[in-house]
């Protein structure tokens, strides 16, 4: 089925109308895709920590991490690679409800992603900053796997899948953009699956 919206191109959709982005096709099974190792994770060690342009230092153990109040989104996954799983709950603690802990300099435009392992990924504040942005602890009602990123990986519903950083330990605010791992290694700095924005050809 396609029809047309606004720039949104040739949306098809799935069998239950669910909306699928242009070159995705659809699986219910949720594969791991990680570049290198699953790190080990000891919650009693693991700190949150937000650094670059900010007015103040923040870091945060595990327990005033989850501390903080929670939301549940439902949102799909698409992965660059082309699957998409389309139904996916989420529960954990929203982007903007970290953002009250946090005053970013007059001049920060940009947020990387740190994560356990050294996995980075860049996002302007204005796609972070969205009421659908949350660092999950459980998936399907789960706690999330280690594959999948537990104890807490970020997720970002209107990126490809690898803007949703597994692992996620850290936030780093920044004037200009700046690639993260796979960015640095040619995929799109923005990654819009209706855009199709998957690798950067280097002219914008
Ligand atoms: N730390 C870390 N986060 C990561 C990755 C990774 O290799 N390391 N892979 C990314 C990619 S490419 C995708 S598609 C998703 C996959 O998440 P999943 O393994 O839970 O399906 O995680 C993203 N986050
Ligand atoms: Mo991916």
């Amino acid at each position: 089925m396609l029809r047309k919206l606004g720039r949104r191109q040739n949306i098809r959709q799935d069998r239950s109308g669910l909306e699928v982005p242009p070159g995705q096709y659809v699986t219910e099974k949720f594969p791991v895709l990680t570049f290198g190792p699953t790190p080990e994770i000891d919650t009693a060690t693991w700190r949150f920590q937000v650094s670059g342009l900010v007015e103040k230092e923040l870091t945060l153990d595990w327990e005033a991490f989850t501390g903080l109040p929670r939301v549940t989104v439902n949102a799909p996954f698409h992965c660059v690679t082309q699957w998409s799983r389309l139904e996916n709950t989420w529960e954990g603690v929203a982007f903007t409800e970290v953002m009250k802990l946090i005053a970013p300099k007059a001049d920060a435009r940009f947020v990387l992603a740190h994560c356990s392992g050294g996995y980075t990924t860049n996002l302007p504040l204005e796609v972070a900053i969205d009421d659908d942005v949350l660092f999950a602890y459980k998936h399907d009602g789960e706690p999330i796997t280690p594959e999948h990123g537990g104890p807490l990986r970020l997720v970002v519903p209107k990126r490809y899948g690898w803007k949703s950083a597994k692992w996620v330990n850290g936030l780093e605010f920044m004037a200009e953009d700046k690639p993260g791992f796979w960015e640095a290694r040619g995929y799109h700095m923005n990654g819009d699956y209706w855009e199709e924005e998957r690798f950067w050809d280097g002219l914008g």
